[in-house]
């Protein structure tokens, strides 16, 4: 009977500890704290993650527009274009009145020079010219005297000028008694060889020479 009651005494006790056990200020879910003591609270964990992003912000007021800047330098030269086209077909090297005129004549300035192809002594070749409304032709300058020997070349032949010294020896004319202003005499010319040369021949050089008025030579005349 000694220990029968010593049992029950040890049922009440632990009845009495069941019983403060329930005192426990554990959460309602921890129900298993029943059979363990109440500690003392424990002290504060360590601090959590950082939190998601937060939502993306307004947007802000637009600012001043800044002053331009100053402009860049230029930049590298490009690369070599290619290649134009072909350009249209230039003038020809005569006019239309030097067209009509070839190859008996040209035009110089307002003046036209010209052949019919025959061939006179100068009285003879100043009387054709004559006839036909000019005068033999007598350049005045260097271009009438091209003329005449572009004329004269393609006839293979020389022509008299309209300029001699037949009135006064040594001092030659124009037809019309004009002095020379232009000349064009070959070197050492005029000679008037054997005394007798009194007209002038122009060569295929475009250099003259004097030469005695009998000659027959190509008839060009100026208009
Ligand atoms: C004079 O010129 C002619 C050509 O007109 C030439 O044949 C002759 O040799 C020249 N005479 C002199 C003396 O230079
Ligand atoms: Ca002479
Ligand atoms: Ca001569």
């Amino acid at each position: 009977m000694h220990f029968h009651a010593f049992h029950i005494l040890l049922l009440g006790m632990s009845l009495v500890r069941e019983y403060s056990s329930s005192q426990c200020t554990c959460e309602e879910k921890a129900n298993t704290c029943t059979f363990i003591p109440c500690g003392i609270p424990g002290s504060n964990g360590l601090p959590g993650r950082d939190g998601k992003e937060g939502p993306k912000g307004e947007k802000g007021e637009l600012g001043l527009r800044g002053t331009q800047g100053l402009p860049g330098k230029a930049g590298p030269s490009g690369p070599k274009g290619e290649k134009g086209s072909v350009g249209e077909r230039g003038p020809t090297g005569l006019s239309g009145g030097q067209v009509l005129l070839f190859p008996n004549g040209m035009t110089v300035g307002e003046k036209i020079f010209k052949t019919e192809g025959s061939e006179g002594n100068f009285e003879t070749s100043k009387a054709a010219c004559s006839q036909a409304g000019g005068l033999l032709a007598s350049p005045r300058n260097s271009a009438e005297n091209s003329a005449i020997q572009q004329i004269a070349a393609r006839h293979k032949k020389m022509p008299f000028l309209g300029i001699n010294d037949i009135q006064t020896e040594g001092t030659f004319k124009h037809l019309n008694g004009e002095a020379l202003g232009y000349s064009n005499w070959a070197s050492n010319e005029p000679n008037n060889s054997e005394g007798i040369e009194d007209c002038v021949e122009i060569h295929s050089s475009g250099k003259w020479n004097d030469k005695s008025c009998a000659e027959k030579r190509l008839i060009i005349c100026e208009y």
